[in-house]
């Protein structure tokens, strides 16, 4: 057989019998909670590879998904990264066999079985290896994980190595056999039985991978609604109250924003496919390090033990560029971290806190600043109920006035230490303090709700958000088509960490024209008008926009 046959076959046998396998291991994985490899490999590639490249690879998703206007950006981003670590598994999965298809074809011989269990081997030892470190996809032990992962990849090796032998060795012993015939006929019956087993192969697989893997999305589907439905009803019997600036007197320009993200809607940014795997009841937070009473305390006396605070935020991702939608607003209930490291004691040489999370994200935090900052919390709830697997459950931290970057969500310890050390994305290349940025948006320019004022004039409400991370906006302004900068109103936040809703009653004037907007923090300092890219310290500028009338 040609050397470029040998590829083809060893090609499609890959493709063929990896995707059975992504199904089974995705099936039990919504069943069993056994390990998903794919997206635990293509979770330990973004964690190793270079901050840069990664840095590039989030810039180009975040402008494929703007460009061709796949919808809200981070759960885009989240579909996209799905399907790249199906493909990636899949592809390797199919090089793999082409480079066994080719090694195999060269070596000859009759070796039995043991080419596929050492294809199988070599490939189960790392994924094993990787899907324990990343460790995030499985709620089973690691023996369990291990022992299935093991077994499901040997089989797959040893399920390449029979399609070989089906498609590359018989052919060549039966038409041995038919001494009668020509050469040609001999090839041409060769590529028959080739052909007819491969297509007969394809079926039993497609078959086994729609069956598998239709059954388990069905099941997580399943999941989902029943989730949805609980969260509907806990939020309901959990926010009573009504907003803090409900009595806020002004509306809104039509078509703003909401001033409440409601919480399927808010972002969700964070470097796992999906959200690591958390058993409430097993979940431990660990306070140890510098410290004379170490704590190990379950959610529970978290939530009893301590007052509860709540607060109404508005997070931000730093990769948000100006006028994303990679921020929201929502009310979030814990407790004082001060409090909670009075009852671990603090040695007198800790000056950091080192807090570790379940994907293995870190960041540390300075305690001169959790000393002087009460709203620093370890936060348990989001929007009245505990928080959701996507978004930290059960324990995330909140620390004012911070891109998310520096905010881990799944804690699981935290150390108090002598010397600073970096967080994750600040060893990838970004800003060590991440301070958030100023900034104005446009959302609306409300020319369906065009109304006639007292005066006889035509007015079209303009409307977006400002946001200045803890430090409040004291001004608003607006600029149209270059002339002189106008003030909006606005309304009473819903906290002083909040964004603030703006307002501006433009005098309408048709035709097209150009928006500008900027803001000026609490203490007058005005927004950062000079452009600049998210990355390494968010993103600045003024936020334009043009519309025709
Ligand atoms: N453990 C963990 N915490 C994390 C991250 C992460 O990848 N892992 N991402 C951070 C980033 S970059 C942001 S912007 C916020 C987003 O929080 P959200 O997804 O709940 O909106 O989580 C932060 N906390
Ligand atoms: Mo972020």
């Amino acid at each position: 057989m040609r050397i470029s046959s040998v590829v083809l076959t060893g090609v499609l046998v890959g493709v063929l019998l990896t995707a059975p396998l992504m199904a089974l291991l995705y099936l039990a994985d919504q069943v069993a909670g056994l390990p998903f490899a794919p997206y635990d490999v293509f979770d330990w590639l973004t964690r190793n590879l270079p901050g840069d490249v990664i840095t590039r690879g989030i810039d180009a998703m975040v402008r494929v998904i703007n460009s061709l206007d796949l919808g809200e950006t981070s759960s885009a981003a989240k579909t996209l990264e799905t399907l790249s670590a199906w493909a990636l598994f899949w592809g390797g999965g199919a090089a793999a066999s082409t480079v066994f298809f080719v090694v195999r074809s060269r070596i000859g011989g009759d070796l039995r079985q043991w080419p596929g269990v050492v294809l199988g081997a070599m490939m189960a030892l790392p994924v094993i290896l990787i899907s324990q470190q990343v460790n995030v996809t499985a709620a089973t032990s690691d023996p369990v994980s291990a022992a299935w992962l093991g077994i499901t990849v040997l089989g797959w090796g040893l399920a390449v190595d029979w399609a070989y032998h089906q498609v590359i060795r018989l052919p060549a012993k039966e038409s041995a056999a038919m001494v009668s015939a020509s050469q040609e006929e001999m090839v041409s019956a060769a590529q028959l039985n080739r052909r007819e087993f491969l297509i007969r192969m394809g079926g039993a697989t497609a078959t086994l991978t729609v069956v598998g893997a239709g059954l388990a999305r069905y099941l997580q589907y399943r999941d989902d609604q029943e989730y949805k439905r609980l969260i509907e009803k806990r939020r309901a019997a959990v926010i009573p109250e009504g907003l803090p600036n409900q009595d806020a007197i002004l509306e809104p320009a039509p078509g703003t924003r909401p001033e409440y993200t409601p919480l399927e809607d808010h972002y969700r940014i964070d470097i796992n496919v999906r959200p690591p795997e958390m058993d409430g009841s097993a979940w431990r937070l660990n306070i140890g390090g510098l410290v004379d009473n170490p704590l190990e305390l379950t959610i529970d006396e978290i939530r009893d033990n301590y007052a509860p605070l709540n607060q109404y935020v508005t997070l931000a991702c730093i990769s948000n560029p100006i006028a994303g939608d990679l921020t929201s607003t929502t009310r979030w209930t814990g407790v004082s971290l001060r409090e909670v490291l009075a009852d671990a004691r603090l040695q007198p040489d800790a000056h950091f806190l080192k807090i570790t999370s379940e994907d293995g994200f870190y960041e540390t935090v300075a305690l001169d600043l959790v000393q002087s900052e009460p709203r620093i919390m370890l936060t348990y709830a989001w929007d009245g109920i505990a928080l959701l697997p996507k978004h930290g459950f059960p324990l995330r931290i909140y620390i004012p006035d911070r891109y998310g970057m520096k905010q881990p969500k799944w804690i699981t310890n935290i150390e108090a230490i002598a010397e600073d050390e970096d967080g994750y994305w600040v060893d990838r290349g970004w800003d060590k303090v991440a301070q958030m940025r100023a900034t104005t948006v446009i959302d609306v320019v409300a020319a369906d709700s065009a109304y006639t004022g007292d005066d006889g004039r035509m007015y079209v409400p303009i409307g977006g958000i400002a946001h200045a991370g803890a430090r409040g906006i004291s001004k608003v302004e607006v600029r149209i088509d270059e002339g002189d900068w106008v003030e909006a109103a606005l309304r009473e936040p819903l906290s002083d960490t909040t964004w603030v809703v703006w307002r501006y009653d433009w005098p309408f004037d048709a035709g097209r024209h150009s928006f500008e907007v900027r803001c000026y923090e609490g203490d007058g300092t005005p927004q950062i008008a000079e452009r600049h890219t998210p990355h390494p310290s968010g993103a600045t500028g003024l936020h334009e926009a043009t519309r025709e009338l």
